[in-house]
């Protein structure tokens, strides 16, 4: 069957995440993207997830701090999606054979109560908001060396590998207040990241407008049920074989998950 280039690049890397091997970036060869190239590619490969019955479940920001950012040398967000297999529950386990060189960071995340129209200027993301809660998302580059451009990290689904959710706080207007709270990320007991929820974006809640407007642009739906993690609130770590890594957000609690088996990297 004849495959177009975006097809083929959303296979070797949907090879490379059921293989857990690394490969190399499309654009270090003669494979390299434009953005919406890239988006093409991520939307290709979530069909091939969906395909295994592993279904959308939510959206992911990436690049929400200045310094990650600024490291890439981005001025916008990237937008992934986080699926039904990715989902780990709080204080249970992830197989690290699954993945290649795994790092975590602790988020926010937001879930939806009603449908949000991307296209429609009258359909507000923060209004649409029931809960949130404390998150840990497990990144996990498909690329060698955890290495990447802008282009190559969304074509990789902006490196999405688990996510876990802690207790979910219901999101009444002002009762929840997010600005600045204090969040420790923590490996085996001892902190090995502290940070602040102004990380993201300034705030956690901007996440939502960017949001709306990353998947007006690029294809993704935000119906009732969506969890959106809003993005790291300090520099992702490794994930350590055996460890116990937990994140505290201050006002909204902790979320732990334990580390299983080695990574292929
Ligand atoms: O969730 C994230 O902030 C990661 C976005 C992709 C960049 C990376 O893999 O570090
Ligand atoms: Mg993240």
């Amino acid at each position: 069957m004849t495959t177009t280039p975006v097809e083929q690049v959303a296979a070797r890397l949907d090879d490379a995440v059921r293989s857990a091997t690394a490969i190399p970036q499309p654009s270090a060869g003669e494979d390299s993207l434009t953005l919406p190239l890239a988006y093409e590619v991520q939307r290709a490969g979530l069909a091939l997830r969906s395909g295994r019955g592993d279904t959308t479940i939510g959206v992911k920001l990436g690049f929400t701090s200045k310094a990650k950012a600024a490291q890439m040398g981005v001025s916008d967000v990237i937008i992934g999606a986080i699926t039904s297999s990715m989902e780990v529950v709080d204080g249970g386990e992830i197989d690290l054979s699954a993945l290649i060189h795994p790092r975590i960071e602790p988020e926010v995340a937001f879930l939806l109560g009603e449908d949000v129209d991307p296209h429609d200027p009258r359909s507000v993301a923060r209004t649409a908001v029931s809960h949130v809660a404390p998150a840990l998302e497990i990144i996990d580059s498909r690329y060698r060396d955890f290495a990447f451009s802008l282009e190559d990290v969304v074509a990789d689904n902006t490196s999405a590998a688990g996510f876990v959710t802690g207790p979910w706080t219901s999101f009444a207007e002002g009762r929840v207040d997010l600005d600045n709270r204090g969040v420790i990320l923590e490996q085996d007991g001892e902190p090995v990241m502290t940070g602040s929820t102004s990380a993201i974006l300034g705030h956690p809640e901007h996440a939502l407008s960017a949001a709306k407007r990353m998947a007006r642009l690029y294809g993704h739906g935000l119906p009732a049920g969506t969890i959106l993690l809003a993005g790291a609130a300090t520099p992702a770590v490794p994930l350590v074989p055996g460890s116990r890594v937990e994140a505290t957000v201050s006002g909204l609690g902790r979320v732990g998950v334990t580390a299983t088996g080695a990574s292929h990297g």
